[in-house]
């Protein structure tokens, strides 16, 4: 089976966002901005036969005690974590979730973009988010205590508020995510923002894992080029920039229960879903307490007006939709 490929980012754009840059409201919804964006995104055209997933974890499903207590339960976050997170603008942990819990998220994940979307659809990137508000299982998530935690350690904030959650389930043979930094999506005047990957099964390499580029200053590595609305052009633009100054990345396999936490300096990327299994992460976004939208958000920043109901452009970043979450605790 081929990865997909062809579409242009054009057809893909709503009508209203066909005409002018990037400083516009985008006029569609969050998958639509998913289906958009991965066009963006190079990749081969050889065709590829998909290999078998690793399956779900094969373990008894937590109970909603267990999934709540161990979400509630702080991480021990080491120094060198911390100092990694610092130097690398993303660090993966093990462990911070078990097999039991992951195994229950799956199951209800499944259930849910399955009411959402319906059977999957091959090549797709289907996206679904703010599960927290109609979900039990989400909102343990997206307010755990343990996750919000890190995200508040890890950025040396003394609290962060949620920007929203999201499933990101990459569906067999759906091709690269292209090369970004979430800077440029969240309409936020701070950089103090980081998303917790959390994936939903193991994830080898041909199942495209989310993969890092080293380091909180390779942004200015790439900051001339000028992004691609309608194209592939930036992604491959900033993977040649990468390659010619020996970027290091990070692009191995997630184990059960490895979560990792990129900031909103991080350019990351991942790679095509080569297995019959859909390749699925639970990735929510928190942002220090306190900061404020940017005056003039772009077309890159979404839905956003979903997720800050009610703040206007340079507002601060506040509403029932935001709680705050995380506190540090080293
Ligand atoms: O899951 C992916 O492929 C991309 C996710 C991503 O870019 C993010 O969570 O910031
Ligand atoms: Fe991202």
């Amino acid at each position: 089976m081929a990865v997909t490929s062809g579409i242009t980012g054009n057809e893909k754009l709503p009508e209203g966002n066909r005409a002018g840059g990037l400083e516009q409201d985008w006029a569609g919804n969050d998958q639509d901005w998913w289906d958009w964006y991965v066009t963006l995104a190079v990749n081969e055209q050889t065709p590829t036969d998909l290999v078998d997933g690793p399956g779900l974890p094969d373990v008894a499903p937590a109970s909603d005690d267990q999934l709540a207590r161990e979400l509630a339960e702080p991480y021990v976050l080491h120094a060198v974590s911390i100092e990694a997170f610092g130097r690398e603008a993303f660090v993966k942990l093990p462990g911070v979730l078990s097999p039991a819990v992951v195994r229950r998220l799956a199951d209800r994940l499944e259930v849910l973009l399955q009411a959402e979307h319906g059977n999957h659809v091959a090549g797709r990137f289907t996206a679904l988010e703010q599960m927290w508000l109609h979900d039990d299982l989400m909102r343990a998530v997206a307010l755990s205590p343990r996750i919000g935690g890190l995200a508040a350690g890890l950025l040396g904030e003394p609290g962060v508020r949620l920007y929203h959650d999201n499933a990101l389930s990459k569906e067999p043979g759906c091709g690269r995510t292209p090369w970004h930094h979430d800077a440029e999506h969240f309409p936020l005047q701070t950089v103090q923002a980081v998303t917790a990957w959390m994936p939903m099964s193991a994830i080898p390499g041909r199942m495209g894992p989310l993969s890092f580029a080293r380091g909180r200053g390779v942004r200015e590595e790439v900051a001339d080029l000028e992004f691609d609305k309608v194209g592939t052009s930036y992604d491959e633009a900033v993977a040649h920039r990468f390659a010619e100054r020996d970027v290091s990345v990070e692009a191995g396999p997630f184990a059960v229960g490895d979560v990792s936490f990129h900031s909103a300096l991080c350019f990351h990327t991942a790679g095509p879903n080569l297995t019959t299994q859909p390749r699925r992460a639970l990735a929510t976004t928190y942002f220090a307490d306190g900061a404020r939208v940017v005056e003039s958000p772009t077309l890159i920043s979404g839905t956003w007006r979903d997720f800050l109901p009610g703040v206007q452009p340079g507002g601060l970043a506040v509403s029932e939709l935001n709680p705050l979450v995380g506190r540090a605790h080293t």
